[in-house]
């Protein structure tokens, strides 16, 4: 249980309510009642509906950024995220420390226990691939930490700063060169495109992302 957004749980509720008071309204409007029920059935059907909307409204009111950012601006965002083997080794506040003394400006963040079907979801470009099973296994074997990270050009600086997809082949001073060895257990993951980084953000922060302003931004950029 402790594996469902709680925001989509939200959504799901709403469009829920959004769906059955539409149903009631039609079935209302097409019975047989006297005028006077069907229409008092519509008012209260009307104000659940605008009640309803009206949470959708606040749900995306305090969202004036789409989550993805804009790419090729200072507000470009991306997806990174530290893989069960990160958090069971103690690397989650190195990770992030890394990113925030770089000037990044963190957005987003929660621990996440992915399903199967997330992680299948997840990893869906590789579903051909002979390592997939064992990667989704993986992947969904205990939590992970996800993070919207937001800065120039950050879905390149991103993937340079956690290093090669093998870890033999990063330079010391990466994530995955200062801390992995094996390829099945690199510590982290980071969206390879603004494409990407679009899918990926939309899927594992369908709530959005904190649009706030970082004081020492005029420090970190001319
Ligand atoms: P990336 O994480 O650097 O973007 P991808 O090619 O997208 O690399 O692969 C996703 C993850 O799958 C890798 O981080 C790695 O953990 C795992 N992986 C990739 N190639 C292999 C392989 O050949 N054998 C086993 N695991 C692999
Ligand atoms: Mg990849």
């Amino acid at each position: 249980m402790f594996r469902h957004f709680s925001t989509v749980a939200g959504r799901i509720r709403t469009a829920s309510v959004s769906r059955a008071v539409s149903t009631f309204a039609a079935r209302s409007t097409a019975s047989t009642m006297s005028s006077k029920i069907a229409s008092g059935s519509l008012m209260v059907a009307a104000v659940i509906q605008a009640f309803a909307l009206n949470s959708e409204t606040m749900l995306t009111s305090c969202e004036s950024l789409p989550v993805y950012g804009k790419p090729g601006t200072n507000q470009e965002r991306t997806f990174l995220a530290i893989k069960p083997d990160g958090v069971q080794r103690g690397l989650i506040g190195d990770i992030i420390t890394r990113f925030e003394k770089r000037g990044y400006k963190l957005v987003g963040l929660k621990m996440v226990w992915p399903t199967e079907e997330m992680a299948k979801s997840h990893y869906a470009d590789l579903k051909k691939k002979p390592f997939f099973p064992g990667l989704v296994k993986f992947f969904s074997s205990g939590p992970i930490v996800c993070m919207c990270w937001e800065g120039k050009d950050i879905i390149k600086q991103g993937r340079q700063m956690l290093g090669e997809t093998q870890p033999l082949a990063s330079k010391p001073g990466s994530i995955r060169g200062d801390f992995s060895i094996d390829l099945g257990r690199n510590i982290c993951h980071g969206s390879d495109s603004p494409e990407a980084a679009e899918h990926e953000l939309k899927m594992w922060f369908p709530e959005g992302a904190n649009d706030w302003t970082k004081t020492v931004d005029s420090s970190v950029y001319e």
